[in-house]
């Protein structure tokens, strides 16, 4: 089997539920990431280990989780020259607002792309993104994905104007 071209890392087992949809999405697409558990609080070691050693694994994007104060996917990025897409995750007396702040209020010179409170799905669609620039089949799977958005879209909009018209 091939060396996965995206990670998946995330702060906690209990946020697994939402980031189960980002690990699913990217099967959709073919992409079977590497999936870990770690947090830039708990085990910073690891962290850091895994941040300086994904690219030489053959790892061209990662997308990091985390609820709370979300420092992870900030640590990754600054120990790593690879994308790092960050998704922060609801739950905690915030509702994630904390964790949406502390994800996007990079300070410049380490820019970390931030998702939607909970973006998951958006965050490994952005990742077949980046690797569909350097894989035309990667690339004609996604835009058969964005067509089959958009007939869905139509046949719902017809649906509608049947109702209008009954
Ligand atoms: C964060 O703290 C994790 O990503 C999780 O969202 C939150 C709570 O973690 P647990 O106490 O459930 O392990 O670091």
């Amino acid at each position: 089997m091939s060396q996965p071209r995206v990670a998946i890392v995330f702060g906690s087992e209990s946020d697994w539920p939402v980031m189960q949809k980002c690990v699913a999405q990217l099967r959709e697409f073919g992409e079977e990431p590497f999936v870990e558990v770690m947090s830039a609080h708990r085990n910073p070691d690891r962290v850091h280990e895994f941040a300086t050693c994904a690219a030489e694994t053959g790892v061209q994007v990662i997308i990091a989780a985390a609820g709370l104060s979300n420092a992870l996917a900030g640590a990754i990025a600054a120990n790593t020259c690879l994308p790092v897409l960050g998704v922060p995750l609801s739950g905690g007396p915030l509702s994630g607002f904390d964790a949406l702040l502390s994800t996007v209020q990079m300070p410049p010179g380490v820019p970390v792309a931030t998702f939607s409170v909970d973006g998951a799905k958006n965050a490994a669609l952005f990742a077949v993104q980046i690797l569909a620039q350097n894989d035309e089949a990667l690339a004609k799977r996604y835009q058969e994905f964005k067509s089959a958005q958009a007939e869905v879209v139509a046949r719902r909009n017809k649906d509608i104007q049947g109702k209008l018209k009954a």
